[in-house]
């Protein structure tokens, strides 16, 4: 399995849902250093796996209070990403955005804070796909999108603005 058309999307369904949280201030947007778990060092978004009864909004919510000690407000579904590996593990990642926050970004075991401004993004130490869809959070242009991940390289990617 190296391409798209190697799977049967209109019954896919994946392993672990999960959420991407993308604060945007003004003309920054607040991202993190993963400390551990999948895409360990590399710069993203807090969000993580939904758990058992939970929520999309319930899990942003909470994955952002976890890994950065915030807690996100008005958050807005722009995207989502179904990201399929190639040794078998499927994350079907929700993307919201949030235009506030209510206290202060803090490290945790889980990551360390960082604000940048919106022209200044660090994707070449981001996953290789978000180069392609961040900025629909800028604009606010809703996409669903699909991938084949070998490990962290991107073999595959549709992207469909909606
Ligand atoms: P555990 O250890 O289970 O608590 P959890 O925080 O639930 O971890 P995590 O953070 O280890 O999950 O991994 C899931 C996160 O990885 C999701 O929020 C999305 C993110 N992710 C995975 N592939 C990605 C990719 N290609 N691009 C991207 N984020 C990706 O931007």
């Amino acid at each position: 399995m190296n391409a798209l058309t190697d799977i049967d999307w209109s019954s896919w369904k994946a392993q672990d849902p999960a959420t991407l949280v993308y604060v945007v201030k003004e003309d920054s947007m607040l991202l993190m250093r993963k400390k551990r778990g999948l895409g360990a060092g590399k710069i993203n978004a807090p969000g993580g796996r939904v758990e058992p009864g939970e929520s999309l909004i319930e899990c942003a919510v909470r994955e952002t209070q976890e890994e950065l000690l915030v807690t996100p407000h008005d958050l807005e579904l722009i995207g989502d990403n179904k990201f399929q590996f190639v040794d078998g593990y499927s994350l079907h990642a929700h993307v919201f955005r949030a235009s506030e926050i209510t206290g202060v970004p803090t490290e945790t075991e889980e990551a360390i804070p960082h604000w940048f401004r919106v022209t200044e993004i660090p994707y070449h130490e981001m996953w290789e796909d978000d180069v392609l869809w961040v900025p629909h959070i800028l604009s606010r242009t809703r996409f669903t999108a699909r991938y084949i991940f070998d490990g962290d390289k991107m073999l595959d990617h549709q992207i469909d603005l909606i």
